[in-house]
Formats: structure tokens, sequence, C-alpha cells
């Protein structure tokens, strides 16, 4: 059976991307809600809404082993609820993240950009100040970041003076690690590193979430045995399909930045 991964447009593609790479036999059905995206200012009983429906298509017509929530905000909002009521694995990003940048750290300042809704729902700094308690946190909104990527001008001069403009106060914080907690944001690695400084490790919440896949498929022994392409990976936009194929097959074939 396939794996199904959400997201609210097509930043989820950067966790399909690192999982086409480390889990070579498994299908994967991807649905990016690119009609109703951004979901970052949604209220958190709409983020919950969508997810479910996503969810339920994937389980109901397409019979998911499991399902990835590759979007932060998703992950922030309805991982715990899809976690009570599936009955399949449910993975979120939020959490490999989060455990990936305290181990990354070693001045314990890790800068988190992200959209509103993750930022203000606090679960990456409540799972860091956990596993670490000296942790300082420097968390900062980005939803523009969102729109550049969407509207396929993530490789543009504007892209560039955007992320360098943003995020050029996080630079003073002298942070050591800096969480992408959107999953639109790898898209934007070059550019996010040169804003911030090449001795910033850029923590990807998503690619780091594929060791937890990997991890899950094998305890529970859902790991597919049969050799596959992933050419027969399947994905599915409830939003403009000429504009999501064009920026998925670049990205998908690009060689990840980080
Ligand atoms: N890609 C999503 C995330 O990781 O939070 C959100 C993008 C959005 O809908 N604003």
């Amino acid at each position: 059976n396939p794996i199904g991964l959400v997201d609210s447009g097509i930043g989820g593609l950067t966790v399909v991307k690192e999982a086409q790479k480390q889990l070579p036999n498994e299908q994967l059905i991807y649905i990016g809600d690119t009609a109703r995206m951004p979901y970052g200012p949604k209220s958190e009983q709409e983020v919950i809404d969508y997810t479910f429906q996503m969810a339920n298509y994937l389980i109901n017509e397409q019979n998911i082993k499991m399902l990835v929530i590759a979007c932060n905000t998703a992950t922030a909002r309805a991982l715990s609820k899809l976690q009570q009521k599936l009955s399949i694995p449910v993975v979120g990003v939020i959490e490999p993240g989060a455990e990936a940048a305290v181990s990354a750290s070693k001045n314990n300042k890790i800068g988190l950009i992200a959209t509103q809704g993750t930022v203000s729902s606090h679960v990456y700094s409540k799972k860091m100040l956990t596993l670490n308690p000296n942790i300082e946190i420097f968390a900062q909104a980005e939803p523009d970041f969102v729109a550049l990527v969407e509207n396929n001008n993530f490789l543009s001069l504007e892209a560039h003076d955007i992320v360098m403009q943003h995020l050029s106060t996080l630079k003073m914080e002298n942070i050591d690690t800096l969480i992408l907690g959107c999953t639109h944001f790898p898209l934007l690695a070059t550019y996010i590193q040169e804003a911030v400084g090449s001795g910033v490790t850029l923590v990807d919440s998503g690619a780091k979430t594929v060791d937890v896949m990997t991890r899950y498929l094998e305890q529970m022994n859902l790991r597919s045995e049969i050799t596959y392409s992933h050419d027969n990976d399947i994905y599915n936009t409830t939003g403009d399909l000429n504009i999501f194929n064009t920026i998925a097959s670049s990205w998908l074939e690009r060689e990840h930045e980080l």
C-alpha cells in the first residue's frame, strides 16, 4: 500500500523529495491543498477540518498505510487529533525538526522561521524546551516566503532581496541553528543560508521526518519489499495544475541544496 503525504500546497514536496531518496520501494501519494492555501493564517478548526478531509480521501480511496502531515502548520494544529482518530500511523514534521535542531545547536540559540500558525502554536518551543530547558528560541513568522514559493518565484532577485531583508534581524541574534519550520522553505535554502551566514546550520524539518517514517515502517513491519519506481508516485492538487506541475517537476529534479 502507498504512503500518503499532505500539505497546504507544494511545500510538502520537500518531504517527498527526501522520501524518494531514502525510501526507494515505497509508493507515495501526495495532496497539495493549493486552492485553500495558505494555512498559516487559518483558524485551528479550519486547518483541522482540511487536514481530515485529505486524510479521509487518502485512507478511503487510496488505501494508504501511513499518513505524513508534510506541513508544519497542519502538524501544529491537527497532528494529535489525527493520531487519536485514525487507525494508521500518522507522522508530523515538527518533532523531528525540533530534535534535530536541539542536537545540532552548540550555543543553545535556535532560530525558527515558520508560518504565523506554527509560531503562535508554540509547538516547536515546547518540544525543544522539554529536550533542553536551556534553549533560547528566536521565532519569526514569515508568511511572505510561502507566496514566493507558490508563485514559482523562489529563484528570483526579488526572492533573494525579500529573504535578505526579512532575516537581517534574526542574523543579529547569534543563533547557530535555524529551523526551516515550514515545508516550503527548503526551496529558498540558498538565500536563507546567505542571509543568516554560512556558520548557521539549517534544519530541514521535512527531511528529518523521513528518518521517522523509515523507523515507523520498520517497527510496524510495513516496509514494502517490492522493487518500485518513483515515476509512479501520484501528485494531486486542489488548485491550478499547470503551476503545480511546473514547480513540482523542477524541484523534484533539482539537487537538494541542504
Ligand atoms: N507548508 C506549510 C507549513 O509547513 O507550515 C504551510 C504553508 C502555508 O500554508 N502557509
